[in-house]
């Protein structure tokens, strides 16, 4: 079954937990009966399988939900919690190469994980954010490997090392490791072979290569489509030389993206970044808690925009531009509210944005509620002159919308000033766009710190 098939799964079983007339034992044993057939189904390891259920329906039963949230939220909060644990946890961050050394990343996986596409992804990516990267071609068993590794490479724009005809991986990786040391490089990528007589003797000449290059992080690559294999093989990995980060790759397509759960679970180590294609760009920093969100199908942006969509809400262009160019008047803040409130409850709005689903009191939002309420009058109660420049108004301007409104004038003052913050922001925003545009135009680098 693919990502795609166990997200839907999922969904309908969360599905039914809303459904629900009551909230009681019966009902948290079946949810957990589904989430083993749906987890089993996408190829996760029936281990892990076991030790999620048990822990969903001991948390489902036995916790008592924080204020302001219902038992049902709670229990779809508990289901999502796990398996982003199974996933790696909350930490969302690709390794960032420490400065003033040169650090050394080696790549490991079997046979047509996608070791040398990933290797070359990755030192374009880190190229990319201003770290001098290097490559080097340790395999010696592949037909053909430095060719692909520097074609590669070559695209990127990055620096390829190899000894087409040699036989030692070992000193390979030594000489080219001094070449890099000399001309300074950041981020040396190593890549490594897949394909070996055996099993054993691949890890063999991992684990060696390992001892001589100490790397400051070992990554493995591990194939999308595989299933359950995944578990043995990222476990003899870790086994051999510690993996300390993972990539799934392929999962563009139909990946059944199950197998990489039980990699992650093998190796304790996270998913860092995923391979979607087979170009140098297609390759995206991993956030757990966004892909679980999305598989579960809430907390997603898309729900919103869909709403949006049903609301029909339109923003012309010409409304966009206008906003973004610092022309943003209180006759545009009463349409955006407006236009808020149209979507519903605001606890519904923010339930699909991710991060804000929990946290929210309902007190909290049904203030913003009326708040929201009480400056629609206000602007309402405004002179156009007074919409378009605000900068008019004076107390006995404020005194009298504050009349007109039914509202106190410290309501009044509180709008003004939020619009105040929202132009400057609006303001700054544009700053930076500028200066972006600026830097493309003298060939500024983006700065080292902005990782992941
Ligand atoms: N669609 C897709 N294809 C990928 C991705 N990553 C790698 N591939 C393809 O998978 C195939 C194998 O990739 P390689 O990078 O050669 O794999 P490898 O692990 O180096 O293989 P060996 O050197 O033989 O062990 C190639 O055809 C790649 O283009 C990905 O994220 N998506
Ligand atoms: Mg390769």
């Amino acid at each position: 079954m693919s990502l795609e098939g166990l997200g839907k799964s999922l969904r309908s079983t969360l599905a039914k937990v809303f459904k629900a007339s009551r909230v009681d034992k019966e009902l948290v044993k079946g949810l957990v009966n589904d989430l083993v057939r749906a987890l089993l189904q996408a190829d996760v390891q029936v281990d892990l399988v076991i030790d999620l259920a048990k822990r969903v329906e001991d948390r489902a039963l036995n916790e008592k939900p924080p204020p302001g949230v219902t038992r049902r939220e709670h229990i779809v909060k508990v289901v999502y919690d796990e398996v982003v644990k199974l996933l790696g946890g909350e930490n969302v961050s690709s390794p960032v190469p420490k400065l003033g050394k040169m650090n050394v990343y080696m790549l490991v996986g079997l046979q047509g994980s996608g070791k040398t596409t990933t290797a070359c992804k990755l030192a374009s990516f880190y190229q990319r954010r201003g770290f001098r990267t290097g490559l080097i071609c340790a395999d010696v068993y592949r037909p053909g490997a430095y060719q692909q590794l520097k074609q590669l490479g070559d695209k990127a724009g990055v620096p390829v090392y190899g000894e087409p005809d040699g036989k030692d991986p070992v000193k390979i990786v030594l000489d080219g490791l001094e070449l890099f040391r000399r001309s300074k490089r950041d981020l040396v990528i190593i890549d490594t072979a897949g394909r070996h007589k055996d099993e054993e003797s691949l890890m063999k000449e991992v684990k060696e290569l390992y001892e001589v290059i100490k790397p400051d992080e070992v990554i493995l690559t591990v194939d999308a489509t595989i299933g359950q294999q995944a578990y043995s093989q990222a476990k003899a990995f870790h086994e051999a030389v510690g993996v300390g980060s993972i990539i799934v790759t392929k999962m563009d397509g139909s990946a059944r993206g199950g197998g990489a759960l039980s990699a992650v679970a093998a190796t304790g180590a996270p998913v860092k970044f995923i391979g979607v294609g087979e170009k140098l760009d297609d390759l995206e920093v991993f956030n757990p808690r966004r892909f679980v969100a999305r598989l579960l199908g809430f907390g997603d942006i898309e729900g919103l925009l869909e709403k949006f969509k049903r609301a029909e809400l339109k923003v012309s262009e010409k409304e966009a531009r206008s906003v973004l160019m610092g022309r943003f008047t209180l006759k545009d803040l009463y349409k955006q509210m407006e236009s808020l409130r149209k979507l519903g409850p605001l606890k519904s709005i923010i339930s699909h944005l991710p991060g804000f689903s929990y946290g929210l009191s309902d007190e909290l939002l049904e203030e913003a509620e009326d708040k929201m309420d009480r400056w629609k009058a206000i602007i309402e109660s405004m002179t156009e002159e007074e919409r378009v420049n605000p900068k008019v108004l004076n107390a006995s301007r404020v005194r009298r919308i504050a009349r007109g409104a039914g509202v106190s004038e410290r309501d009044v003052k509180e709008l003004i000033k939020y619009y105040e913050r929202t132009v400057k922001l609006l303001k700054a925003m544009r700053g930076r766009r500028s200066l972006l545009r600026a830097g493309r135009r003298t060939g500024f680098k983006v700065p080292k710190v902005d990782i992941g």
